[in-house]
């Protein structure tokens, strides 16, 4: 067998490296035997380099072995792929004195956090540091968003290369890999000092060159999922269990629009004045009622008939948050009666599944729908990560009167795609991304329905603080419709 490893350059020497293998093997971060794989595959090798933070003697000569592989590379900065190789990354950089940045692993939860957390300049060369490669899928992850940033990257360093093609692929991506170690080299090295068998380290050679990543058909964990066709909207109706939700998706398709106008106006009078202004161009018109110094029957008669003018759907935006008990009467009575003349309306899943029932009992024999807030779109927000998942399991178990959600990146959602006949609703939408002074945060129309996956985009100030509402909200309109019409060809 060919040597795996070159003699070392600088101050780690080949016997430094071999001290080491022994050290990983007796720490047990390399294992030899049979041990099943997330992907079903019986494996004869297990790696586990988490184990390596409890030994920090260990931890500082992992991180001085790899640090000697890229001795001869040029970078300014460094960047650890989430979560192994960030204390070796860590290590490197403070040992070192190279500056390093960090990747954050759910910033899709965060609508529009920063990916990358750090201090660099735009065209600074960043090194890659991972701890282990196998077919180089999530080295590329972790290329993606620093490229986004304007950094540079050309070269990657792993404690173990697999050889199950990693290198060819990052290669082929123009990317240079150091290892400070093959798999080859460790099952050498503990073969001769009589640590594994020759029938073990054949079963590995065997293995491994039966397990290349760049074979079609192999490693099937490492093999991308097929994107999910989009459905129309049309066909989305017939997916709704909801029935409101399935009028919405026919609404939406005759009248070719998936714009919500948010009417936070300051008097009833410019409510209704906005209504018939956008009217022909939403499909949803959202408001807060209880903002208003008035509201009676009358006036709610008024806006349904612009409704039924203008062929819309009024939504009032809620945000019940209560007990099922308590949102029953805050619901169908009081002054504003909302279930009377709003077709939809929203609540947070903070007190639990009751919330849905208590609002179902007065909904749903009046036709209504329900969205649950799984997403918020201002700055901080807890409703991410569990919680979504959460709001998204209950959604599925009553989908009789839950219609969709409101959300921000549903795409990126642990359980999307969400079934088609759920609607999703995001606001926090401009024709430019930014945000206000209190915590609102704004993506365009493009990203909101093409990136994020979301199917109506709800525009408040970016329409009513225009001097032309009615040709703002036209704009709105055609850049909504063109994202989803595109987002169907891709
Ligand atoms: O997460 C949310 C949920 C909602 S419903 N973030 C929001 O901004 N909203 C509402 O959308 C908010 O109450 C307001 O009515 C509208 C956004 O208005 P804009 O002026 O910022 O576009």
């Amino acid at each position: 067998m060919p040597k795996a490893v070159p003699p070392s350059a600088g101050s780690v020497s080949e016997a430094d490296y071999e001290a080491l293998v022994l050290k990983l093997h007796e720490i047990q971060a390399v294992k030899f035997g049979e041990f099943k794989l997330k992907s079903g595959l019986l494996s004869p090798v297990y790696i586990d380099l988490r184990v390596i933070v409890s030994y920090p003697e260990i931890l500082h000569r992992v991180a001085e072995a790899m640090w000697d592989r890229v001795r001869e590379a040029e970078f300014d900065v460094m960047c650890g792929v989430p979560y192994t190789a960030l204390p070796i990354a860590t290590c490197m950089s403070a040992l070192h004195g190279t500056p390093m940045l960090m990747r954050r692993k759910e910033v899709k939860d965060y609508g529009t956090k920063k990916a990358i957390e750090g201090a660099f300049q735009p065209g600074q060369r960043c090194l890659i540091v991972e701890d282990l490669v196998t077919s180089g899928m999530s080295v590329q992850e972790t290329v993606e968003p620093l490229e986004k940033e304007g950094l540079k990257v050309s070269d990657v360093v792993v404690l173990i290369d697999r050889e199950q093609g990693g290198r060819a692929r990052l290669a082929s991506q123009g990317l240079q890999l150091h290892s400070a170690f093959t798999l080859s080299y460790i099952l050498d090295t503990l073969l001769r000092h009589g640590l594994v068998t020759d029938d073990i380290a054949a079963k590995v050679k065997q293995f491994i060159a039966e397990n290349q990543t760049d074979k079609p058909g192999a490693i099937p964990a490492a093999a991308p999922a097929p994107k999910p066709k989009r459905l129309r909207y049309e066909e989305r109706a017939a997916h709704a269990q909801n029935p409101l939700g399935r009028k919405l998706f026919e609404l939406m398709a005759r009248k070719q629009t998936n714009l919500s106008v948010a009417a936070d106006v300051a008097t009833v009078e410019e409510m209704l004045e906005l209504a018939e202004k956008v009217g022909p161009h939403i499909c949803v018109f959202k408001t807060h009622v209880d903002v208003f110094d008035t509201w009676s029957d009358e006036l709610a008669a008024k806006l349904r008939a612009l409704a039924d003018k203008h062929d819309f759907m009024i939504f009032e935006d809620r945000k019940f948050a209560d007990i099922g008990n308590t949102v029953v009467m805050q619901y169908g009575g009081g002054i504003y009666k909302i279930a009377d003349w709003s077709d939809i309306t929203n609540a947070h899943l903070v007190p639990g599944p009751g919330i849905i029932d208590g609002l179902k009992q007065v909904g749903l024999p009046k036709g209504r729908g329900l969205l649950l807030l799984a997403e918020m779109s201002s700055k901080g927000t807890l409703a991410r990560g569990d919680y979504t998942e959460e709001v998204v399991k209950a959604a599925l178990e009553h989908q009789d009167f839950v219609m969709g959600f409101i959300s921000v990146s549903p795409s990126s959602w642990k359980s999307a795609p969400t079934p088609p006949g759920l609607i999703h609703m995001t606001p926090g939408v401009q024709l430019a991304a930014g945000g206000d002074a209190l915590g609102q945060q704004y993506n365009t129309p493009a990203s909101v329905i093409g990136e994020r996956g979301s199917d109506i985009i709800i525009v408040g100030r970016g329409v009513i603080k225009a001097a032309d509402p009615a040709a703002a909200a036209a704009e709105y309109r055609q850049a909504g419709w063109q994202a989803y019409e595109a987002s169907l060809q891709a």
